[in-house]
């Protein structure tokens, strides 16, 4: 092994497809013999979605039933029952455009997006006039013009990627800007490289089977793995959730840390530690003074593993601030009794423990520290890299720490490289990328993107710079937005800020399958498909590597709808011949990238060897067999401990860090000499918190991800009867503070601070601490004239703040908010209906 390796940020035994960062898996060309899909007009197909591969019941040609294909846990996953709303409810069937923008795409009246009503045209005509106005933007104000960062989830698929297929488009005809990191992990995939020399967020974890057979103790801090291990970036093997049923059966302490008693917290009977949100920070350097002054450290482990902690020690004694970071003092922040710190302290030594952390807390004001702190907390107690200790980040998502399979990994589609024009022509692909292949945005460096949650203020002040991750970025000037995949009015901080952000450009394109806020706020809607529409393949087990399934084709698309992969060729077309050839790779339709995806799988596997336990069959076979193929877990993958390598030989397998070493000071964050980021894990006081509330605004504001949905995605379905409480969003409030309030549970109320105001349905329980009120993101936006939010969309209320200098993530955990019962007469919900001018 090269010496330089820990020269270089590892990533070891990754996602096989990092989530939003499209992959890089380019399959050879392969004549596709003709398969004919054939619609099933009774009977049942097989498919897949986020939340599992799904067995569809047909009749007559509609969607009857939909279930999980198999049932392998305690806990139903109800996303999994509402397919046909996925298919009939809130779709957009044709395209449209705004009024205004259609009379006049030059003087467009921007400031009325959302706001006036839409006119239907024919699909040929929204195609040239996309194409026409994509042209002219970029002939008259270049690259940096052009908006495609597109943030959002899709539909599983490995074709049928919409973001990646926008981006695919967007290259060939000439370039766009992007953005560099995500809403999930802002901080923590910036501040871990750091520390940890590799991602951790996206990476395998210490196997479940070795955690059941040596830890004795799992800590659940700020994560409710119950429920966000219903979905997945591909397609959930559900195997996560089934190692938590046996977690349940085990005798291991679970002990879950959050504001909130979760689900998970319930199910498996955990003990429930509530700190204040956004304190943990603090907390835990109680913990590890205390660690200290009772001579519970493995200071053999921090000296030969780490760095820096002699200058942390500093910090905790107050060397420099004359503040001492005891238990009394973290006390005091955090809520908890002393005797509570130095008890989970105490606990978490004297037991092989393994720290299991959502990103809940990192989504939050300095989100950068919480992580950093239980890397150098797990490095006191010495429990890195040993069977049933440490800590990891990924337990709650995508089903890390499920085994390994050995099996056949599916190519997918790519964003390909920026295309070669010269004078107004299309000159060729370059030959050198299109080996090497990854979307031009991460290979021109930071010239053309700009941290993701800043999208608000690039938006509003083009031309700006600011420090990121130690170097300097310039936004752009953005003109056009294309957005496919992704609800950026709803996902997005401070709607009210964003919402006037969005109605600075000329031109907002939007390929949607529902009237999401977003596409409501378009001036070009283009209708999707959805995945049930059209036929793709995906894998399941984004770690796991589980199975190869089919997603069969279910029903006929809505309407005039079309799959992304065919609206975008169309728009190459209208930029002539070679540009489509060079978009479809020389003409291939979905059902040939299928087969060569499937056969680059099958090639993997045949060179395995004859021993090799899952043969593939030919491609024709698996397609009209309509079943998945599952593969099996290897030895290794079933006994492997994260970071064993690394305690067996640091030197010879050192970390990607700077030193190759744990680094609990980094010297290279100490030169950027960032106020609001030392160069150790330290205690910052958020812009809004319980420690500083006020009366105008005297609860903190949690924004979790939704248990009944994927953020916006299914909110239209009627699971929604399921959990809405007089028809808006649940907000979760705490009896004393009802009681206080004058809040009865089922109340409506109304949710403000000066960023905005929201309508909710309250549900009054001790499940979530006092002084916390949660509404869970992805509500659909329902503005009044006003601005009230009808309906319930948390982002209404939230800060649009960096974590940092260091991360630019975004903060939406972070905020205050007051409440009130609302008495006034109760407008109608009209988030789930068509916009004026289009039909439902
Ligand atoms: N307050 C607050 N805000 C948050 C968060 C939080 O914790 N709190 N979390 C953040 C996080 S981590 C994330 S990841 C984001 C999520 O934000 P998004 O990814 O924007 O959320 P989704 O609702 O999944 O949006 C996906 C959209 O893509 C559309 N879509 C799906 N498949 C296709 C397709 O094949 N073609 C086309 N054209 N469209 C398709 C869906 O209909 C849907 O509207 O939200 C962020 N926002
Ligand atoms: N069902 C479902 N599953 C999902 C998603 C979904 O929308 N629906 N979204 C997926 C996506 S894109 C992502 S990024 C992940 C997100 O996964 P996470 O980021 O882990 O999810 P969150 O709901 O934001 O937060 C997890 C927990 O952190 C707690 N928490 C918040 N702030 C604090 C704090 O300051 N301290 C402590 N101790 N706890 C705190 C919350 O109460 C919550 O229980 O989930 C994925 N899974
Ligand atoms: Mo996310």
């Amino acid at each position: 092994m090269s010496l330089d390796r820990r020269k270089f940020l590892k990533i070891g035994a990754g996602l096989s497809f990092l989530p939003l960062v499209p992959s890089l898996v380019s399959g050879k060309t392969v004549q596709a013999s003709s398969i004919n899909s054939g619609l099933v007009r009774n009977g049942t197909v097989i498919t897949a979605a986020h939340w599992g591969i799904l067995k569809l019941t047909i009749k007559d040609g509609k969607i009857t039933k939909s279930e999980p294909w198999e049932k392998i846990t305690n806990n139903d996953n109800p996303l999994q029952h509402y397919t046909a709303d996925m298919v009939y409810k809130s779709r957009v069937k044709y395209p449209y455009v705004r009024k205004s923008y259609l009379a006049n795409p030059n003087n467009p009246k921007p400031e009325l997006r959302g706001k006036e009503e839409f006119v239907r045209v024919s699909y040929d005509q929204a195609i040239k006039l996309i194409a026409r106005e994509l042209k002219k933007t970029r002939d008259s104000k270049g690259v940096q013009a052009i908006f495609g960062g597109s943030y959002g989830w899709y539909s599983s698929g490995r074709v049928h990627n919409t973001r990646v297929l926008l981006h695919r488009f967007l290259n060939v005809t000439g370039g766009f800007v992007g953005v560099s990191g995500d809403y999930s992990t802002g901080a923590s995939q910036v501040i871990m490289p750091y520390v940890m020399g590799s991602l951790e967020v996206y990476e395998q974890q210490t196997s479940w089977e070795s955690i059941l057979k040596n830890s004795k103790i799992v800590v659940i801090w700020g994560s409710d793995p119950l429920s966000t291990l219903r979905i997945a970036w591909g397609v959930n093997d559900q195997r996560g959730l089934q190692y938590f049923d046996k977690l349940r059966d085990s005798d291991i302490k679970v002990i879950c840390i959050d504001p909130v008693r979760t689900q998970t917290c319930k199910y498996l009977k955990a003990e429930l530690i509530s700190p204040r949100p956004n304190t943990d920070v603090a907390m835990m350097l109680g913990m590890a003074s205390h660690l200290i002054s009772v001579n519970k450290v493995n200071y053999e482990f921090l000296d030969t593993y780490t760095v820096g902690f002699a200058k942390f020690k500093d910090y905790l004694d107050g060397k420099s601030d004359g503040v001492k970071k005891d238990t009394a003092w973290a006390s005091k922040i955090c809520g908890l009794d002393e005797k509570v710190i130095k008890s989970l302290a105490e606990q978490f030594y004297d037991n092989p423990t393994m720290i299991m952390s959502g990103w809940g807390m990192q989504r939050a004001h300095h989100g950068e520290q919480p992580h950093w702190m239980i890397a150098t907390l797990s490095a006191m107690l010495g429990q890195i890299g040993t069977p049933g200790g440490g800590f990891g980040l990924s337990y709650h998502y995508s089903n890390g720490g499920v085994p390994t399979c050995k099996g056949g990994v599916l190519g997918g589609i790519t964003a390909g490289s920026v295309g070669i024009w010269k004078n107004g022509k299309f000159v060729g692909m370059p030959k050198a990328n299109q080996a090497s292949g990854g979307p031009a945005w991460l290979q021109q460096g930071t010239s053309y993107t700009f941290p993701l949650a800043r999208i608000a203020d690039v938006l509003q002040n083009p031309g700006k710079t600011i420090k990121h991750n130690g170097k300097t970025v310039k936004y752009p000037k953005i003109d056009f937005i294309y957005w496919a995949g992704g609800n950026p009015i709803v996902h997005h901080q401070n709607t009210n800020n964003f919402v006037k952000a969005w109605r600075k450009p000329r031109t907002v394109v939007v390929n949607e399958i529902y009237w999401t806020p977003t596409a409501k706020m378009a001036d070009i809607v283009m209708p999707a498909t959805s995945s049930y529409e059209r036929d793709d393949i995906a894998m399941t087990g984004d770690y796991s590597n589980m199975h190869i399934t089919p997603m069969k084709q279910a029903v006929l698309p809505e309407g005039e709808s079309r799959d992304d992969y065919t609206i975008f060729a169309d728009l190459c077309k209208v930029y002539g011949q070679k540009v489509y050839d060079a978009y479809t790779d020389g003409g291939k339709t979905p059902m040939q990238l299928i087969k060569e995806y499937y056969d680059s799988a099958y090639k993997q596997t045949q060179a395995y060897g004859a021993e090799f336990a899952t043969p593939m069959p030919v491609f024709e076979e698996f397609w009209a067999k309509n079943e998945p193929i599952k593969f099996d877990e290897t030895m290794e993958s079933i006994e492997w401990v994260r970071h064993a390598e690394f305690i067996e030989d640091p030197i010879l397998n050192a970390l990607g860090t700077e030193s190759g070493l744990i680094e609990i000071y980094s010297k290279s964050i100490e030169k950027y000499k960032y106020k609001d980021c030392k160069p150790h894990p330290a205690w910052f006081e958020p812009a809004e918190y319980l420690g500083n509330a006020t009366p105008e605004a005297p609860f903190h504001l949690l924004t979790n991800h939704p248990a009944n949905r994927l953020h916006s995605q299914l909110c239209h379905t009627s699971l929604r009867d399921e959990y809405a409480v007089n028809g808006r969003e649940p907000i979760l409030i705490n009896k004393a503070d009802a009681k206080k309030l004058g809040i009865k549970d089922g109340d409506v109320v109304r949710v403000f601070n000066k960023r905005g105001q929201v309508l909710a349905g309250a549900v009054v329980s001790n499940d979530i601490m006092p002084g916390v009120v949660r509404l869970c993101e992805g509500a659909w936006y329902d503005p009044d004239d006003n601005g009230l939010c009808k309906y319930g969309s948390a982002n209404c209320l939230t800060l649009d703040l960096p974590t940092s200098e260091l991360a630019n993530g975004n903060i939406s955990h972070t905020g205050l908010v007051n409440i009130e019962k609302f008495t006034g007469e109760l407008p109608e919900v009209t988030a789930f209906s068509a916009p004026k001018g289009a039909e439902n």
